[in-house]
């Protein structure tokens, strides 16, 4: 008799070829078979508390790794709980498998436990999504699902198994198993090359330009060729998104606060993978006189919501590789020497104005100086993690990250939640890094239980929440448009210890109010060796520029 091999082993040997080495999950009948196939693969298991966590943390390996990440959850409200994390790897392109149950084939719509239309939900918030129908298919779906993840601009997928096809057993000469590096093709593209010659042209002959360093950057591993690139032509960077630390702070090209004042100003603006969505004021906020280009992984998203001068869809290390191999460096130094010193002044200016508030005294606490204290406190191995509302703005402005791939945040989908599963993912992916997460005490009390699995799995980092009671960016708003007196309805929180909170789960914890405290607490949190949380009582009478300049407050 030929040997077999069941559905849940054929998907461990698939998540395997893949070089996936963890999966995130919380467990369910329908799906425990593919966990006894993750332990004869050496796959890890990390199960936690919310299925919520379990789809942020792939996507947060996602990110932190460049493979795909994996989380599995059982049918029904598994799957649902876990809606949010997958369209949050949506709108931010990340590049994870969610695997659901879901009942027997032999029972479909006989109203079988947990049954629900799963690929229904999933299709538009996924870049595949399906039934697997056979045990025979699985391993082969599996590798077709994580293909699907790579095309264009990456992005989930989602692959229900039905119980009895992932419990059966076939024989294993039926079944087809995916080769490690033989089931999918590199997807990076070039760049059209007369796209390539004219950008090369329009740099030779600007005065002004600047280029903005967004998340494809990182997702392309291009931090090498982008430096190369703003160093090579004597180009002020910007960066946002995973796009941050791209260059270190400090370098004479790197450039923050006079993102305004430099696309107001210059003649190019080279915008490298990041849309004009809202966070680029849908690209209305560029100088109308400047020549605009787009470099982007997704061919819709180059042009999308304002029109441009040139357009180039591909790799952005590729694509910056090659312009600055096609152009001719001449005197360009020279040229933007005045440019680079105009706007050293402007972000000077802006920094020396906003210092004062970052070195405050007050109490209650500044959320300025919280944020201060901890941009002096990240090292070149921190890996930077934002959670929150207002208090997060903060920390935009404030905080940056020392090295490349050390910046994360949940991306266009604004999603609250997904800290504790970023940290969990980043320090697992990554040992050697110190992880730090700032929390709004809103943020975190949407998957604080997660604290205890970084307890269970000996996840240390530093967690700091910016305390203020309050959903602070959305009383804002409130109190804008329907004053005071009404401000304090749906946003207020208790004044949560959450220091004790986390001692009480086997961690360590402080409670700080005196600002001179944050960098002694955040010092000894990082020698505790454990999973931490330092929570900060910040000023709740204290908001964020930017919060305070969203228009929908108006
Ligand atoms: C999952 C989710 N629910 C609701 C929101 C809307 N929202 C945006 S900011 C915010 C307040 C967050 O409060 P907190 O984390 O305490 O930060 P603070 O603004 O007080 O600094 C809310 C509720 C969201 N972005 N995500």
């Amino acid at each position: 008799m030929s040997e077999t091999i069941s559905g849940g082993h054929l998907v461990a040997k698939a998540l395997k070829a893949e070089g996936v080495d963890v999966i995130y999950t919380l467990c369910g009948g329908h799906i425990i078979d593919i966990y006894d196939g993750c332990v004869d693969e050496g796959i890890e298991v990390i199960d936690v508390r919310h299925e919520q966590v379990a789809a942020h943390a792939a996507d947060g390996y996602a990110r932190i790794t460049g493979k795909p990440g994996c989380a599995v959850v059982t049918a029904g409200p598994g799957t649902t709980d876990a809606v949010t994390g997958v369209a949050n790897a949506f709108r931010a392109e990340s590049p994870m498998l969610l695997i659901g149950g879901q009942g027997a084939l032999s029972q479909h719509k006989m109203g079988s436990l947990q049954d629900l239309p799963h690929v229904d939900m999933m299709t538009p918030i996924t870049k595949f999504a399906a039934t697997v129908p056979s045990t025979e298919r699985i391993a082969d779906i599996v590798s077709m699902a994580f293909r699907e993840c790579y095309h264009g601009a990456p992005g989930p997928s989602f692959l229900e198994i039905p119980r009895d096809v992932l419990d059966a057993k076939v024989p294993l000469d039926k079944a087809r198993i995916p080769l490690a590096g033989q089931y999918r093709a590199s997807t990076r593209q070039q760049g059209d090359p007369q796209a390539i010659e004219k950008l090369a042209e329009l740099l030779q002959r600007s005065e002004k330009p600047c280029i903005l360093l967004g998340s494809q950057v990182w997702t392309c591993r291009a931090t090498d060729a982008a430096i190369d690139f703003v160093r090579g032509l004597n180009v002020p960077a910007y960066m946002n998104g995973s796009g941050r630390g791209t260059l270190p702070p400090g370098d004479p090209h790197h450039f923050q606060l006079s993102r305004r004042y430099a696309f107001t100003e210059a003649d190019l603006i080279i915008i490298v993978g990041t849309p004009f969505d809202f966070r680029m004021g849908y690209g209305k906020r560029l100088s109308p006189t400047a020549k605009v280009v787009q470099i982007d992984l997704d061919y819709r998203t180059v042009g999308k919501n304002r029109d441009i001068d040139l357009g180039i869809v591909g790799d952005a290390g590729l694509i910056l590789s090659s312009v600055l191999q096609a152009s001719k460096v001449t005197d360009t130094f020279a040229k933007r020497k005045a440019w680079m010193d105009e706007l050293r002044t402007v972000e000077t200016q802006s920094y020396d104005k906003r210092l004062p508030r970052q070195l405050s005294d007050s109490k209650p606490i500044d959320p300025y100086r919280l944020v201060h204290e901890i941009n002096e406190f990240l090292t070149e191995d921190t890996i930077y993690i934002g959670d929150g509302g207002d208090i997060v703005t903060f920390s935009g402005q404030v905080v940056q990250p020392k090295s490349p791939g050390h910046w994360m945040d949940p991306g266009p989908l604004g999603t609250l939640g997904v800290g504790m599963a970023f940290a969990m993912a980043a320090k697992q992916a990554r040992r050697d890094k110190e992880v730090l997460c700032l929390f709004g005490d809103g943020a975190f009390s949407l998957t604080g239980w997660d604290f205890e699995t970084m307890v269970r799995f000996d996840l240390p980092f530093i967690g700091v929440i910016g305390n203020n009671s309050s959903m602070n960016q959305i009383r804002y708003g409130q109190a804008a448009k329907y004053g005071e007196d009404r401000a304090r309805i749906g946003n207020t929180l208790g004044d949560i210890r959450y220091g004790e909170f986390a001692k009480l789960l086997g961690g360590y914890g402080e409670e700080v109010g005196d600002p001179a405290e944050i960098g002694p607490a955040l010092r000894r949190a990082r020698e505790s060796g454990k999973p931490s949380l330092i929570n900060v009582w910040v000023d709740p009478e204290v908001y964020a520029p930017g919060t305070m300049n969203q228009t929908m407050y108006k």
